[in-house]
């Protein structure tokens, strides 16, 4: 197992191909002959990081309204999408506001509460592993 250096994507390569000399080039390495010059990509490993959930739970209290400006504020939603969103909550009790990696949905789901409970709504939200 190669040690993770950083989260990249898949489709790109985390540095520039570097030059191998010979043909012999090591397992995992990809090579591409380019102009007689024997090119190999780094033997980085990258992987995706986890992304995380933020659920909406319906209550009985929170205006719909509020729920829109939320989803449209906090998850950059359009107003169609916020609308739509919030309905499936109403309807089936929870629905996903969006995906994001730990740190991002956890500090969405934290101004989620923050603004709800300034306002005296008793909204919930929970993070949740994809
Ligand atoms: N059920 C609420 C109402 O009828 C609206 C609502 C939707 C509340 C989604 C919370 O996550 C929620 N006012």
């Amino acid at each position: 197992m190669g040690i993770i250096t950083s989260y990249t994507k898949k489709s790109k390569p985390a540095a520039s191909l570097r030059i191998i000399a010979g043909s012999e080039s090591g397992e995992g390495q990809q090579e591409h002959r380019t102009g007689g010059l024997l090119l190999a990509e780094p033997k980085v490993k990258t992987q995706r990081p986890p992304l995380f959930k933020v659920v909406l739970i319906n209550d009985d209290y929170t205006p719909m309204d509020f729920v829109v400006f939320i989803l449209k504020d906090i998850f950059r939603r359009t107003h169609e999408e916020a609308v739509s969103i919030m309905m499936e909550v109403h309807s089936k009790g929870e629905g996903v506001c969006g995906v994001f990696t730990r740190d991002v949905a956890e500090t969405k789901a934290e101004l989620v509460i923050t603004l709800a409970r300034r306002h005296e709504y008793p909204l919930q939200c929970r993070v949740e592993k994809e």
